[in-house]
């Protein structure tokens, strides 16, 4: 049977904006109250996905979430209409009106944690959103998640789908932007390696002095537990907290893996030898596990940072040969676009690198690889998910004609404030729920 791995995209959504919401996210915060494109930034989303499409890769959208959240203002308690909701938010909780604006469900690496068939104990994906208890605005993310993948991975006899993990701190859980699968091939059970950033329960651990650790060890192993993997297939890695401190918020910010391959930062993690022995074990000799890893003299951390080296996604393409998939802020920077254009000649998997425009995205700190939630499954599980979410000549060109229908090309932070944006951002989310089938999975399609 054909195994491979999907890509599901986050769709970016009408109100994206710069509020710097992220401490500890550099780029969130440098371009707070910048105005954006929300336009420009659902096409240049698109224009990524449909690439992958077109070098091969089974590509699909994850829809955008419903904001300004009504909702929880109403929770907190504004009242009135919806406009005077908003209104009052605006005027005497400035902070948290922003919050429930943001349009952050575009980065999908954030929305779950995937196990595929072959790594747990019933056979089935398994799926569980992040709980992403650091950030408010991102807390906000998790119940409408889960619907629009319950919507898209339908089939129970394939999928199980579990809640979001207890709302709180100690259980703080960021999704598959700390969670990378090793395998084999993508059939064959992997090894799946969870990187946390602190121990909720023991205080004499590590943790960051400038910045949040935003995922314990605990949420990794309640997720693990609730997929059914064994503890022969995992591996638990801290993250170096100096690393966090300089704006490596994510893992994903600084290693990304695919199959036999880890590409990591000398600096990523706490006890680096140990620990990737630990998953070289635990690897076995199916393949020979690549273990490449950058140096402080070939590319800083800061650099790293800058220019989103790491937020790659490494890709397998049909042929067998891998490819890398960066930002042009990568591009841009001689010592990084050098280091990968060496990458691509040395004896490792990875033999291409392709460059993608999403500097709408960037700019929140949010690069190709956080855009991206990875399923790994058999064509069998795909002919189970809904067809209608993946990537196809048809549905590029529906989905910028409809990006072109309902976006504004432009939004500050004034305009968050004018209710029409609502109306706008509804009018468009429900002809969405059409276009991709999803049945009704937004809140206002319920009153
Ligand atoms: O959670 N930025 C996101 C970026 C997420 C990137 N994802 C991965 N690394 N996988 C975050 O910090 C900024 C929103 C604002 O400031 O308007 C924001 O939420």
């Amino acid at each position: 049977m054909k195994f491979f791995e999907a890509n599901f995209d986050g769709l970016v959504g009408p109100t994206h904006n710069y509020a710097g919401l992220s401490i500890g996210n550099v780029a969130s915060l440098s371009n707070a109250k910048n105005s954006s494109s929300p336009r420009q930034a659902a096409k240049q989303g698109l224009s990524k996905m449909k690439a992958l499409h077109d070098l091969g890769l089974v590509q699909g959208v994850l829809a955008p979430q419903e904001r300004p959240d009504v909702y929880t203002l109403r929770r907190l308690g504004f009242t009135g209409t919806d406009a005077q909701v908003i209104e009052k938010a605006a005027k005497q909780a400035p902070a948290v009106f922003k919050a429930v604006c943001s349009a952050s469900s575009m980065w999908t690496a954030n929305a779950a944690t995937i196990s595929p068939s072959a790594d747990t104990a019933d056979g089935k994906i398994h799926f569980t959103p992040a709980n992403l208890t650091n950030k408010f605005h991102r807390s906000l993310e998790p119940v409408t998640t889960g619907k629009i993948l319950q919507a898209m991975f339908r089939d129970p006899k394939h999928f199980a789908h579990h809640t979001h993990l207890p709302d709180n701190d100690h259980f703080g859980d960021e999704g598959a932007a700390n969670h990378t699968r090793l395998c084999s091939a993508y059939g064959k059970q992997g090894v799946e390696l969870f990187v946390f950033g602190r121990y909720a329960f023991d205080s004499s651990k590590p943790i960051p002095k400038r910045y949040p650790a935003r995922h314990t060890l605990e949420a990794c192993e309640a997720v693990a537990r609730l997929h059914g993997l064994s503890d022969e297939h995992v591996v638990y890695i801290q993250q170096n907290p100096d690393v966090i401190d300089q704006g490596v918020f994510h893992n994903d910010v600084i290693a990304v893996g695919n199959q036999n391959v880890l590409f990591y930062h000398q600096q990523a993690f706490v006890d680096t030898q140990h620990k990737l022995a630990e998953l070289q074990r635990k690897f076995g000799n199916d393949a020979e596990l690549h273990l490449i890893e950058v140096k402080d003299s070939e590319v800083t951390v800061e650099q790293a940072v800058k220019t989103y080296l790491f937020n790659t996604q490494v890709i397998t393409l049909p042929n067998g040969e891998m490819a890398i998939i960066a930002p042009t802020e990568s591009q841009d920077n001689p010592a990084v676009s050098a280091y990968l254009t060496e990458l691509t000649q040395r004896n490792t998997p990875i033999k291409h690198v392709h460059y993608y425009d999403v500097k709408q995205s960037m700019q929140n700190g949010g690069g190709p690889a956080c855009l991206r939630l990875r399923v790994a499954m058999s064509e069998g599980e795909k002919q189970a998910l809904n067809q209608h979410v993946l990537m196809n000549e048809s549905l590029f060109a529906t989905l910028n004609q409809w990006v072109d229908k309902h976006y504004r090309d432009q939004l500050s932070e004034a305009d968050l404030v004018d209710p029409q944006l609502l109306l706008e951002s509804r009018t468009a989310l429900d002809e969405l729920t059409q276009i991709l089938q999803l049945g009704s999975v937004y809140q206002f399609q319920q009153d």
